[in-house]
């Protein structure tokens, strides 16, 4: 432990350190209530052993001040002083400090105090640090299940959810709201031709194809399932939706993928169906159905076009 040694007199700081050289502990010194404030300011610390009497700021005063300053964190102040009444012990404890010990030093004592206090200490951090631990396993759980594995996108959960949202909020500001749906053309074919892995890295240059055509942060590009692909655009109307529509169709052809037994072209292409909500639909899902219809259309007529 960093342990901070606070006393006006530096005979008393001297002696202590001996006393703890011992326990193998880190030492710094302080020779006031400011000076320890400063050091706690500047400095991480595990343990201060603090005086009570010293000029300008004491030690029940510093010890308030440093409980009122780290209000979320804590670690244990040990008074060492020559006031053995209640009075004065009670004062030390209620300012926040966890043990009194008096003076002249009790070598002992002081070091049995620092061994229970450095135990609490410690199983405070393990605490802590297992604390931070299911924090970090509870943001990747959160991630798993709004995103998808394969792609980096929104999975399909993701976008029920925030298309729902979105709608919600469209409505009640009448504002556009348009969908996308995306479907890779021939793609069964193309995982009979390359295989299922060329299938998946495929899917993933093609999801990387669509994010790249999204400039404003509230539109969400998703993985809808198998090689659909979904795009939530707020805030959009028909023209604008259809203008996206077609940078995606275009992105996805350029990224010239080979599909030797696609019947477009001899690479990748995407059709994809445009629906915009002016005040006609009552649901998302609607919407979402609206856009279906309309890459069904676009597959019918030949495919790697858009329909609305
Ligand atoms: P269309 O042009 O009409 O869309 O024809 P298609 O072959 O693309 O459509 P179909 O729905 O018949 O086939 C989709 C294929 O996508 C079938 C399935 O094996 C494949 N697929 C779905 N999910 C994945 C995946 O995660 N990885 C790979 N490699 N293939 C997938
Ligand atoms: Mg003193
Ligand atoms: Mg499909
Ligand atoms: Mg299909
Ligand atoms: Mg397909």
């Amino acid at each position: 432990m960093k342990i901070l040694v606070v006393d006006d007199s530096k005979a008393m700081r001297m002696l202590v350190a001996e006393c703890l050289k011992s326990l193998g502990h880190e030492l710094a010194y302080a020779e006031n209530g400011a000076d320890c404030l400063q050091y706690v300011a500047d400095y991480a610390v595990d343990l201060i052993l603090m005086d009570v009497e010293m000029p300008s700021i004491n030690g029940i005063e510093a010890t308030k001040a440093i409980r009122e300053i780290k209000k979320d964190d804590w670690f244990p102040i040990i008074f060492l002083t020559t006031h053995s009444d209640d009075d004065s012990f009670a004062k030390g404890i209620l300012a926040g400090g966890d043990a009194y010990l008096l003076k002249p030093l009790n070598t002992v004592r002081l070091q049995l105090t620092v061994i229970a206090m450095e135990r609490i200490y410690l199983m405070r951090q393990k605490l802590f640090d297992t604390q931070k631990a299911l924090k970090q396993v509870n943001l990747e759980l959160e991630h798993i299940t709004l995103f998808d594995q394969l792609t980096g996108l929104a999975n399909r959960r993701n976008f029920d959810s925030t298309l729902e949202r979105q709608f919600a909020w469209a409505k009640r500001n009448k504002s556009p709201l348009s969908v996308i749906i995306g479907d890779v053309d021939y793609f069964k074919v193309f995982n009979d031709c390359y295989g299922h892995p060329a299938g998946d890295e495929c899917l993933s240059q093609v999801a990387r194809a669509i994010a790249g055509q999204l400039k404003r942060s509230i539109d969400l590009a998703c993985r809808y399932g198998g090689e659909e692909f979904t795009i939530i655009l707020p805030e959009t109307d028909m023209q604008g939706a259809r203008k996206v529509a077609e940078m995606i169709r275009q992105a996805v052809f350029e990224r010239n993928i080979p599909h030797a037994g696609s019947n477009i072209a001899d690479r990748i292409s995407m059709s994809l169906g445009v629906a915009t909500y002016n005040g006609q639909y009552l649901t998302g899902p609607e919407i979402t159905k609206a856009a279906d219809d309309a890459l069904y259309q676009a597959k019918r007529n030949g495919r790697n076009r858009i329909e609305v």
